[in-house]
């Protein structure tokens, strides 16, 4: 009895709920509703960003002196000697090392119209490392009163190989092809060395001097992120990435 008697009162207490929750609910879902697509739709909230750290806990081998008595023009741009590092380590974070995204991305992204510089300035080049999209233009300058040559070295793409012997001197170059860490050289001044990444999409960034790296913009998705140093080579690592929520993806050179 006591079971029934709610029963009936919820039965016949329904068609006005209903009714009532019917027209109440009206207005609030488009509302409701409304919202959440509007804030997906737009740009800031629609991809994620993956970041973290490059670690490195091995050994670091002391600096290369590098002789530039060859050229005094050199020489006389580092008066107190010129030292090489291919292994650049701050609180165990590395440096000049290229994180992409190796796997997971789908769809086409144009290269952008806008060129990445890759500069000769005190015999050294300026990035160290640089990376650009597949077909995207390169600058390839000269900022020193001396002869350098540029000359990549790919093994996908084609090689070329431009002497540059004034300052000011310019040239635009670019790959066609996917390549990562491609050595560039100087036949000229021997310890001049930088790497050019070519990728087929945004999705990539360069560690700065404590190993940290941002790749921004990211679609929601499952990627594999690669990292490639030019000593230390491959560690590999995943990222799941959500909407508007940076993924944290730290790689490890055990050394
Ligand atoms: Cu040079």
């Amino acid at each position: 009895m006591s079971r029934r008697t709610p029963l009936a009162v919820l039965t016949a207490a329904l068609p006005l709920v209903v009714a009532c929750g019917g027209s109440e609910t009206k207005t609030p879902p488009p509302a409701a509703s409304t919202a959440p697509v509007t804030t997906a739709a737009a740009p800031s909230g629609a991809t994620g960003s993956i970041t973290g750290k490059v670690t490195y806990a091995g050994a670091v081998p002391p600096a290369e002196k590098v002789k530039t008595s060859a050229d005094p023009k050199c020489a006389a741009m580092h008066k107190d000697g010129l030292e090489k590092q291919t292994i650049m380590v701050k609180d165990g974070g590395l440096a000049h090392a290229f994180v992409y995204l190796k796997s997971g991305v789908s769809g086409s992204y144009p290269a952008p119209a806008t060129p990445v510089l890759l500069d000769q300035e005190g015999c050294m080049y300026h990035p160290h490392v640089i990376g650009v999209q597949v077909g995207q233009d390169i600058t390839i300058r000269n900022s020193d009163d001396t002869l350098h040559n540029i000359h990549p070295r790919p093994t996908v793409n084609a090689e070329f190989n431009i002497g540059q012997a004034r300052k000011g001197m310019e040239a635009t170059r670019k790959f066609d092809k996917e390549e990562v860490m491609i050595p560039v050289g100087c036949d000229v001044h021997p310890w001049m060395r930088s790497y050019i990444s070519v990728v087929s999409h945004p999705f990539f960034a360069v560690t700065g001097e404590d190993g940290s790296y941002e790749i921004k913009n990211v679609p929601p998705g499952e990627y594999e992120v690669e990292v490639y140093h030019e000593k230390l080579k491959t560690q590999t690592g995943k990222a799941s990435v959500k909407a508007g929520e940076p993924a944290k993806v730290d790689l490890a050179f055990a050394g």
